[in-house]
Protein backbone atom coordinates (compact mmCIF):
# COMPACT_ATOMS: atom_id res chain seq x y z
CA UNK A 1 0.00 0.00 0.00
CA UNK A 2 0.94 3.48 -0.82
CA UNK A 3 2.29 5.75 2.22
CA UNK A 4 -0.11 8.76 2.94
CA UNK A 5 3.07 11.19 2.45
CA UNK A 6 1.95 12.20 -1.02
CA UNK A 7 -1.76 12.77 -0.15
CA UNK A 8 -0.82 14.61 2.54
CA UNK A 9 1.70 16.80 0.54
CA UNK A 10 -1.60 17.51 -1.86
CA UNK A 11 -3.85 18.26 1.11
CA UNK A 12 -1.33 20.62 2.72
CA UNK A 13 -0.81 22.54 -0.70
CA UNK A 14 -4.13 22.99 -2.01
CA UNK A 15 -5.30 23.74 1.91
CA UNK A 16 -3.07 27.28 1.58
CA UNK A 17 -4.76 27.68 -1.90
CA UNK A 18 -8.04 27.32 -0.49
CA UNK A 19 -7.27 29.37 2.74
CA UNK A 20 -6.92 32.15 0.51
CA UNK A 21 -9.61 31.97 -1.82
CA UNK A 22 -13.23 33.26 -0.72
CA UNK A 23 -16.12 31.39 0.94
CA UNK A 24 -18.35 33.10 -0.71
CA UNK A 25 -19.06 29.82 -3.08
CA UNK A 26 -19.48 27.82 0.31
CA UNK A 27 -21.66 24.97 0.26
CA UNK A 28 -22.97 21.21 1.80
CA UNK A 29 -22.78 18.15 0.81
CA UNK A 30 -25.00 15.59 2.21
CA UNK A 31 -23.52 11.97 2.80
CA UNK A 32 -25.52 9.25 3.58
CA UNK A 33 -23.59 6.02 5.18
CA UNK A 34 -25.83 3.05 5.70
CA UNK A 35 -23.45 1.51 9.13
CA UNK A 36 -23.92 2.80 12.37
CA UNK A 37 -21.83 5.78 13.25
CA UNK A 38 -19.41 3.67 15.57
CA UNK A 39 -18.54 1.53 13.02
CA UNK A 40 -14.97 2.51 11.75
CA UNK A 41 -16.43 2.90 7.91
CA UNK A 42 -18.32 5.61 9.31
CA UNK A 43 -15.71 7.18 11.28
CA UNK A 44 -12.90 6.94 8.45
CA UNK A 45 -16.13 9.31 6.21
CA UNK A 46 -16.70 11.42 9.60
CA UNK A 47 -12.81 12.46 9.59
CA UNK A 48 -12.98 12.33 5.43
CA UNK A 49 -15.45 15.02 6.29
CA UNK A 50 -13.54 16.91 8.08
CA UNK A 51 -10.93 16.74 6.47
CA UNK A 52 -12.55 18.31 3.09
CA UNK A 53 -13.99 20.98 4.92
CA UNK A 54 -10.56 21.97 7.17
CA UNK A 55 -8.83 21.56 3.33
CA UNK A 56 -10.77 23.35 1.25
CA UNK A 57 -11.41 26.81 3.89
CA UNK A 58 -14.93 26.22 4.64
CA UNK A 59 -15.61 25.98 0.75
CA UNK A 60 -17.31 22.33 1.21
CA UNK A 61 -18.70 21.26 4.03
CA UNK A 62 -19.45 17.63 4.15
CA UNK A 63 -22.49 16.50 6.07
CA UNK A 64 -22.14 12.52 7.20
CA UNK A 65 -25.56 11.02 7.89
CA UNK A 66 -24.72 7.66 9.34
CA UNK A 67 -26.91 4.55 10.25
CA UNK A 68 -29.24 4.52 6.91
CA UNK A 69 -30.49 7.87 8.68
CA UNK A 70 -30.41 9.46 5.05
CA UNK A 71 -31.22 6.87 2.85
CA UNK A 72 -30.79 3.11 3.54
CA UNK A 73 -28.24 1.01 2.03
CA UNK A 74 -30.26 0.17 -0.99
CA UNK A 75 -31.50 3.72 -1.82
CA UNK A 76 -27.68 5.23 -1.62
CA UNK A 77 -26.11 4.95 -5.09
CA UNK A 78 -29.15 6.02 -6.59
CA UNK A 79 -29.36 9.22 -4.27
CA UNK A 80 -26.03 10.40 -5.49
CA UNK A 81 -26.61 9.31 -9.45
CA UNK A 82 -29.50 11.47 -9.41
CA UNK A 83 -28.07 14.34 -7.55
CA UNK A 84 -30.27 13.65 -3.88
CA UNK A 85 -27.30 13.94 -2.06
CA UNK A 86 -23.45 14.96 -3.88
CA UNK A 87 -21.98 12.44 -2.16
CA UNK A 88 -22.31 8.93 -0.27
CA UNK A 89 -20.61 5.62 0.88
CA UNK A 90 -22.56 2.06 -0.68
CA UNK A 91 -21.42 -1.27 -0.60
CA UNK A 92 -21.11 -1.72 -3.90
CA UNK A 93 -21.54 -5.50 -3.53
CA UNK A 94 -24.91 -4.45 -2.90
CA UNK A 95 -25.56 -4.10 -6.78
CA UNK A 96 -24.37 -7.18 -8.07
CA UNK A 97 -27.61 -7.44 -9.98
CA UNK A 98 -27.33 -4.39 -11.94
CA UNK A 99 -24.11 -5.26 -12.88
CA UNK A 100 -21.98 -8.31 -12.10
CA UNK A 101 -18.20 -6.05 -12.20
CA UNK A 102 -20.02 -4.93 -8.52
CA UNK A 103 -19.88 -8.50 -7.42
CA UNK A 104 -15.86 -8.62 -8.15
CA UNK A 105 -15.07 -8.56 -4.18
CA UNK A 106 -17.79 -10.63 -2.83
CA UNK A 107 -16.94 -13.92 -4.85
CA UNK A 108 -16.42 -16.66 -2.13
CA UNK A 109 -12.43 -17.80 -1.74
CA UNK A 110 -11.42 -15.75 -4.45
CA UNK A 111 -9.77 -13.17 -2.39
CA UNK A 112 -9.28 -13.90 1.50
CA UNK A 113 -6.71 -11.74 3.33
CA UNK A 114 -6.23 -7.78 3.21
CA UNK A 115 -3.50 -8.68 0.88
CA UNK A 116 -5.00 -10.40 -1.84
CA UNK A 117 -8.43 -8.20 -1.42
CA UNK A 118 -5.37 -5.21 -1.99
CA UNK A 119 -4.51 -7.00 -5.26
CA UNK A 120 -8.42 -7.42 -6.28
CA UNK A 121 -8.90 -4.16 -5.77
CA UNK A 122 -5.72 -3.03 -8.06
CA UNK A 123 -7.15 -5.28 -10.56
CA UNK A 124 -10.67 -4.21 -10.52
CA UNK A 125 -10.04 -0.29 -9.81
CA UNK A 126 -9.99 0.60 -13.77
CA UNK A 127 -13.15 -0.84 -14.75
CA UNK A 128 -14.91 -0.30 -11.86
CA UNK A 129 -14.17 3.43 -12.37
CA UNK A 130 -15.54 3.38 -15.81
CA UNK A 131 -18.67 1.64 -15.00
CA UNK A 132 -19.17 4.20 -12.47
CA UNK A 133 -18.22 7.01 -14.82
CA UNK A 134 -20.84 5.72 -17.06
CA UNK A 135 -23.08 6.02 -14.16
CA UNK A 136 -22.55 9.48 -13.17
CA UNK A 137 -20.77 8.53 -10.41
CA UNK A 138 -17.00 9.49 -9.47
CA UNK A 139 -15.46 6.81 -7.28
CA UNK A 140 -13.32 8.64 -4.54
CA UNK A 141 -12.12 5.92 -1.96
CA UNK A 142 -12.73 2.19 -0.81
CA UNK A 143 -12.41 0.71 2.21
CA UNK A 144 -12.36 -3.26 2.63
CA UNK A 145 -14.61 -4.67 5.49
CA UNK A 146 -12.71 -7.31 7.65
CA UNK A 147 -12.53 -11.49 6.18
CA UNK A 148 -16.30 -12.37 6.05
CA UNK A 149 -17.12 -15.76 8.95
CA UNK A 150 -20.38 -17.46 9.43
CA UNK A 151 -22.80 -16.67 12.47
CA UNK A 152 -25.54 -19.61 13.59
CA UNK A 153 -26.99 -19.77 16.84
CA UNK A 154 -26.28 -23.99 17.59
CA UNK A 155 -22.72 -25.56 16.17
CA UNK A 156 -22.26 -26.13 12.18
CA UNK A 157 -19.72 -28.70 11.56
CA UNK A 158 -21.23 -29.16 7.86
CA UNK A 159 -23.10 -27.80 5.16
CA UNK A 160 -25.87 -30.18 6.07
CA UNK A 161 -26.38 -28.99 9.61
CA UNK A 162 -27.01 -25.32 7.82
CA UNK A 163 -30.56 -26.80 6.18
CA UNK A 164 -33.69 -24.99 6.40
CA UNK A 165 -31.70 -21.89 8.66
CA UNK A 166 -33.01 -18.89 8.07
CA UNK A 167 -30.06 -16.64 6.75
CA UNK A 168 -29.88 -12.91 6.90
CA UNK A 169 -28.21 -11.91 3.42
CA UNK A 170 -26.67 -8.68 2.35
CA UNK A 171 -26.65 -8.82 -1.34
CA UNK A 172 -26.73 -11.31 -4.40
CA UNK A 173 -23.80 -13.40 -3.27
CA UNK A 174 -24.99 -13.94 0.20
CA UNK A 175 -28.47 -14.72 -1.00
CA UNK A 176 -27.27 -17.35 -3.42
CA UNK A 177 -24.48 -18.75 -0.92
CA UNK A 178 -27.66 -19.40 1.27
CA UNK A 179 -29.35 -21.51 -1.75
CA UNK A 180 -26.55 -23.82 -2.48
CA UNK A 181 -26.02 -24.63 1.21
CA UNK A 182 -29.86 -25.46 1.94
CA UNK A 183 -30.83 -22.23 3.82
CA UNK A 184 -33.25 -19.62 3.83
CA UNK A 185 -31.91 -15.61 2.63
CA UNK A 186 -33.58 -12.92 3.78
CA UNK A 187 -32.25 -9.59 2.71
CA UNK A 188 -31.62 -7.21 5.97
CA UNK A 189 -29.46 -4.06 5.98
CA UNK A 190 -26.89 -3.96 8.93
CA UNK A 191 -28.83 -1.23 10.86
CA UNK A 192 -31.49 -3.68 11.31
CA UNK A 193 -29.80 -6.94 12.19
CA UNK A 194 -30.42 -6.53 16.02
CA UNK A 195 -34.20 -6.38 15.63
CA UNK A 196 -33.94 -8.99 12.59
CA UNK A 197 -32.55 -11.49 14.84
CA UNK A 198 -33.94 -10.83 18.26
CA UNK A 199 -37.34 -11.22 16.79
CA UNK A 200 -36.50 -14.48 15.08
CA UNK A 201 -36.59 -12.94 11.23
CA UNK A 202 -33.31 -14.34 11.01
CA UNK A 203 -30.86 -16.69 13.29
CA UNK A 204 -27.23 -17.13 10.83
CA UNK A 205 -25.46 -14.73 8.71
CA UNK A 206 -22.52 -14.32 7.10
CA UNK A 207 -20.68 -11.82 7.64
CA UNK A 208 -17.47 -9.63 9.91
CA UNK A 209 -16.75 -9.64 13.34
CA UNK A 210 -17.37 -6.15 13.27
CA UNK A 211 -20.54 -5.87 12.23
CA UNK A 212 -21.38 -8.52 14.56
CA UNK A 213 -20.07 -6.86 17.45
CA UNK A 214 -21.32 -3.08 16.59
CA UNK A 215 -24.74 -5.06 16.40
CA UNK A 216 -24.30 -6.87 20.13
CA UNK A 217 -24.91 -10.17 17.88
CA UNK A 218 -24.23 -12.55 20.91
CA UNK A 219 -27.37 -11.37 22.17
CA UNK A 220 -29.19 -13.97 19.63
CA UNK A 221 -26.26 -15.72 18.16
CA UNK A 222 -23.29 -18.16 19.90
CA UNK A 223 -21.16 -19.13 17.76
CA UNK A 224 -18.40 -17.27 14.80
CA UNK A 225 -16.87 -19.29 12.65
CA UNK A 226 -13.93 -17.95 10.45
CA UNK A 227 -14.19 -18.57 7.32
CA UNK A 228 -12.26 -16.11 5.43
CA UNK A 229 -14.50 -16.46 2.74
CA UNK A 230 -14.37 -12.15 0.72
CA UNK A 231 -13.49 -8.85 2.04
CA UNK A 232 -16.49 -7.16 0.55
CA UNK A 233 -15.88 -3.00 0.29
CA UNK A 234 -17.83 -0.31 1.02
CA UNK A 235 -17.17 2.91 -2.10
CA UNK A 236 -17.69 6.40 -1.29
CA UNK A 237 -18.70 8.22 -4.81
CA UNK A 238 -20.04 11.64 -5.48
CA UNK A 239 -22.14 12.77 -8.37
CA UNK A 240 -19.97 13.35 -11.24
CA UNK A 241 -22.34 16.57 -12.37
CA UNK A 242 -21.16 17.89 -8.97
CA UNK A 243 -17.40 16.75 -9.03
CA UNK A 244 -16.69 18.60 -12.52
CA UNK A 245 -18.28 21.72 -10.77
CA UNK A 246 -15.81 21.95 -8.29
CA UNK A 247 -12.86 23.61 -8.74
CA UNK A 248 -9.48 21.93 -9.68
CA UNK A 249 -8.00 23.27 -5.68
CA UNK A 250 -10.82 21.51 -4.24
CA UNK A 251 -10.75 18.21 -5.99
CA UNK A 252 -7.40 17.67 -5.21
CA UNK A 253 -7.80 18.63 -1.46
CA UNK A 254 -10.55 16.07 -1.91
CA UNK A 255 -8.75 13.79 -3.77
CA UNK A 256 -5.90 14.49 -1.05
CA UNK A 257 -8.27 13.54 1.89
CA UNK A 258 -9.82 10.50 -0.22
CA UNK A 259 -6.67 8.70 -0.22
CA UNK A 260 -6.04 9.44 3.43
CA UNK A 261 -9.51 7.79 4.25
CA UNK A 262 -8.35 4.49 2.23
CA UNK A 263 -4.78 4.29 3.80
CA UNK A 264 -6.52 4.94 7.25
CA UNK A 265 -9.73 2.89 6.98
CA UNK A 266 -7.93 -0.10 5.44
CA UNK A 267 -5.40 -0.33 8.47
CA UNK A 268 -8.55 0.36 10.98
CA UNK A 269 -10.69 -2.47 9.46
CA UNK A 270 -7.11 -4.52 10.05
CA UNK A 271 -7.01 -3.46 13.77
CA UNK A 272 -10.81 -3.94 13.84
CA UNK A 273 -10.54 -7.82 13.15
CA UNK A 274 -8.71 -8.87 15.86
CA UNK A 275 -10.89 -6.59 18.25
CA UNK A 276 -13.98 -7.04 16.86
CA UNK A 277 -13.54 -11.33 17.01
CA UNK A 278 -11.74 -10.67 20.95
CA UNK A 279 -15.63 -8.24 21.78
CA UNK A 280 -17.78 -11.98 19.98
CA UNK A 281 -15.69 -14.23 22.75
CA UNK A 282 -16.29 -11.34 25.90
CA UNK A 283 -20.18 -11.38 24.57
CA UNK A 284 -19.59 -15.11 25.37
CA UNK A 285 -19.85 -16.34 21.55
CA UNK A 286 -17.67 -19.32 20.70
CA UNK A 287 -15.33 -17.88 17.97
CA UNK A 288 -13.02 -20.14 15.78
CA UNK A 289 -12.41 -21.67 12.34
CA UNK A 290 -14.75 -24.22 10.72
CA UNK A 291 -13.94 -27.52 10.74
CA UNK A 292 -12.37 -28.83 7.68
CA UNK A 293 -15.25 -30.85 6.55
CA UNK A 294 -17.05 -27.48 6.31
CA UNK A 295 -14.17 -25.55 4.32
CA UNK A 296 -13.97 -28.34 2.29
CA UNK A 297 -17.31 -28.25 1.00
CA UNK A 298 -18.07 -24.20 1.46
CA UNK A 299 -14.81 -24.73 -1.25
CA UNK A 300 -16.94 -26.15 -3.74
CA UNK A 301 -19.76 -23.71 -3.34
CA UNK A 302 -17.34 -20.97 -4.18
CA UNK A 303 -15.99 -22.67 -7.33
CA UNK A 304 -19.61 -23.02 -8.30
CA UNK A 305 -20.23 -19.38 -7.40
CA UNK A 306 -16.76 -18.35 -9.26
CA UNK A 307 -18.56 -20.06 -12.41
CA UNK A 308 -21.54 -18.27 -12.33
CA UNK A 309 -19.56 -14.90 -11.51
CA UNK A 310 -17.37 -15.37 -14.51
CA UNK A 311 -20.05 -16.41 -16.64
CA UNK A 312 -21.99 -13.24 -15.73
CA UNK A 313 -19.29 -11.07 -15.93
CA UNK A 314 -17.96 -12.00 -18.70
CA UNK A 315 -14.57 -10.73 -20.43
CA UNK A 316 -14.36 -8.40 -18.50
CA UNK A 317 -14.39 -10.25 -15.57
CA UNK A 318 -12.21 -12.58 -16.93
CA UNK A 319 -9.57 -9.77 -17.02
CA UNK A 320 -10.04 -8.51 -13.74
CA UNK A 321 -9.43 -12.26 -12.65
CA UNK A 322 -6.26 -12.91 -14.46
CA UNK A 323 -4.81 -9.26 -13.69
CA UNK A 324 -5.39 -10.51 -10.36
CA UNK A 325 -3.78 -13.42 -10.72
CA UNK A 326 -0.87 -12.13 -12.40
CA UNK A 327 -0.01 -10.25 -8.84
CA UNK A 328 0.47 -13.87 -6.94
N1 LIG B 1 -20.70 -6.01 7.18
C1 LIG B 1 -21.72 -5.57 6.28
C2 LIG B 1 -21.22 -5.93 4.93
C3 LIG B 1 -20.05 -6.80 5.13
C4 LIG B 1 -19.77 -6.74 6.57
O1 LIG B 1 -18.79 -7.23 7.12
C5 LIG B 1 -23.02 -6.24 6.54
O2 LIG B 1 -23.06 -7.30 7.19
O3 LIG B 1 -24.03 -5.74 6.05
Amino acid sequence: MKAPYTAFTAVVAATTVALAASVAGAETWDMPMAYSASNFHSDTGAQFAKCVTTGTGGDITITVHPGGSLFKGGDIKRAIQTGQVQIGERLLSGHQNENALFGVDSVPFLATSFDDADKLWAAAKGPLNALLASQNLTLLYSVPWPPQGLYFKNEVTSVADMEGTKFRSYNAATSRLAELTGMLPVSIEAAEISQAFATGVADSMVSSGSTGYDRKIWESLNYFYEVDAWLPRNYVMVNSDVWSGTSEANQNVIRGCAELAEYTGTWRSKEYTGFTLQGLRDGGMTVGPASEQMVGELKEIGVTMTTEWLEAAGAEGQAIIDAFKAMQ
